[in-house]
């Protein structure tokens, strides 16, 4: 299941002194490593040039590795926020050590379950690519295997409710003395201040983080979205977080704490709303369509059902079929530049000399009518059909795909975008698989583990453990779950 890169290496434009003979449009010059004068000093120059970084691989562009090979993640999350951050680093070639409570692991494992008896699609497609290892962290044994694992690992990741870690006894404090070097990254709710003893789940911080408010028709109730900007989005934004950190430790050599409030992060999704507030002190929102209704604004940034966030009008229009498929719609954007060229497609040339269509600020106060015109035109095509047209004079649109024809797009399944996985549990299911391309980083999408599906792995070749000390573990109850009392006859 190797990912394919989005693009390739065609032309090396090194302008310093080595460069790999494995690249066909590389400049031939190499370096050699000799006591001659003359290659000293472009040993020389080469180090200036370098600026301390080891001289660039010869290997061929994806075989070098990938970007984070041996940084060693101590996986303390569940559900979703934290899992989707850790895939992530686990794609980039982090080995991913997942802890999760003996007998039971993470929540998702049997929450949506669509087959009997195995992992969910919840589960699997938010923890590839990782290990997992059972472990009580509150018996005094897990408690000493967990150390071993401080001490191995870079970084520990971890979206317990507030308050959690603490109570197991993983502070801040004994972890910084444990290992300096570890960098301790959060997934809390909220940031410092009244609610942050809160629990939070996804659409608590799309309310949080005023996606809600600003999401949905004017004359309707707030909504929340389909995309998981609280949960996944926020996983994102910690992923960021930790190659920060990770990159100012190479200076500082020591890690520090992390944390991704899932409010901020879904706040950060919504900037431009919070922009449109401030906007209001100024006059109008020109571009949403409840200006051109003659709407009054109330003092808060509203909800603008499909109004584009920028500054070039757009809504979705029905396209050929609409009437049985939920999904034959299409975004239409009346990007000023092409105006021209949507009146031609629409058969409305004269609206391109027409006073009242001609310039984008004559045309606020008549989107309505103008969509309302253009939808006439796309309802006589699928909405491939429009896209196939719109693009051939460069307007902007956006088929309204589904699901069912994401899971089926051939190209997303080239690009490694949509990745099928086969579970020894569960069979094939598909994936989300590294959704950035790297050109030097190749990344192989792996299935989830099983529930405790690498513990002696671990236990042994990670934390050193002998065969007699494992086996006094497997009887301490550190990495099994209590045994449950017979039923009576
Ligand atoms: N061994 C022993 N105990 C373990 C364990 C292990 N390996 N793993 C977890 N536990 C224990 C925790 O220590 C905790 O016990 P205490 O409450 O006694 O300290 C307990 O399991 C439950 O942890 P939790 O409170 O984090 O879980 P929850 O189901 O009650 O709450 C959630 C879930 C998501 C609301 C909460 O974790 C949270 O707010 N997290 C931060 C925000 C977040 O990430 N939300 C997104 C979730 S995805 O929608």
């Amino acid at each position: 299941f190797k990912q394919k890169t989005a693009y390739e290496i065609v032309d090396c434009d090194w302008s310093s002194d080595v460069c790999s003979s494995d690249l066909k449009a590389a400049p031939k010059k190499v370096v050699k490593l000799s006591k001659k004068p003359a290659a000293k000093k472009a040993q020389a120059s080469s180090a200036k040039i370098s600026n301390g970084l080891p001289r660039p691989s010869t290997k061929p562009y994806g075989q070098a590795g990938r970007a984070l090979d041996g940084v060693k993640i101590l996986d303390f999350t569940h559900v979703q926020s934290g899992p989707t951050c850790t895939q992530l680093l686990a794609y980039m070639g982090a080995d991913c050590i997942k802890v999760e409570r003996p007998g039971v692991g993470d929540i998702t494992r049997t929450q949506l379950r669509d087959v009997k008896g195995q992992d969910s699609l919840y589960f699997t497609m938010l923890n590839g690519n990782k290990r997992s290892i059972t472990i009580d962290s509150k018996n005094p044994k897990g408690k000493e295997i967990l150390e071993r694992l401080i001490k191995h690992c870079d970084v520990l990741v971890e979206n317990f409710a507030p308050g959690a870690l603490d109570r197991m006894g993983l502070t801040w404090e004994y972890i910084h003395k444990t290992n300096p070097r570890m960098i301790v990254a959060s997934v809390k709710g909220f940031g410092p201040g009244p609610y942050e003893d809160c629990k939070v789940y996804e659409n608590i911080a799309q309310c949080a983080g005023g996606s809600a408010s600003t999401t949905g028709f004017r004359e309707g109730p707030p909504l929340v979205t389909g995309a998981q900007i609280g949960d996944s989005g926020t996983g994102l934004h910690l992923a960021w977080g930790i190659v920060c950190a990770l990159y100012q430790r190479t200076r500082t050599g020591r890690g520090q704490k992390v944390l991704a409030s899932m409010q901020d992060g879904v706040l950060n999704l919504a900037r431009v709303k919070l922009r449109d507030q401030q906007r209001l002190a100024h006059g109008p929102l020109t571009e949403y369509s409840q200006y051109g209704e003659g709407v009054p604004f109330g003092k808060a940034t509203p909800r603008a059902g499909n109004d584009s966030g920028g500054g070039q009008p757009g809504w979705i229009l029905k396209c050929k079929g609409w009437e049985t498929d939920p999904d034959a719609y299409i975004y239409f954007i009346t990007q000023a530049p092409v105006w021209g060229p949507i009146c031609d497609l629409i058969g409305k040339p004269e609206w391109k000399t027409d006073p009242d269509y001609a310039t984008p600020p004559a045309r606020l106060p008549r989107l309505k009518a103008i969509f309302n015109t253009i939808e006439e035109w796309t309802m006589t095509m699928t909405k491939f059909e429009v896209m196939e047209k719109c693009n051939a004079v460069d307007i902007p649109v956006g088929p309204i795909l589904s699901m069912k024809e994401i899971a089926e797009e051939q190209s997303l399944r080239d690009t490694g975008t949509v990745v099928e996985v086969d579970h020894p549990g569960r069979g094939k299911y598909l994936t989300v698989g590294n959704p950035v391309k790297f050109s030097d980083s190749i990344t192989e999408v792996k299935r989830s583990p099983l529930l405790g599906e690498h513990t002696e792995e671990i236990l042994t070749k990670v934390c050193g453990y002998s065969a007699k000390e494992l086996a006094e573990i497997k009887t301490s109850g550190a990495i099994t779950a209590p045994e449950k009392p017979a039923k009576a006859a």
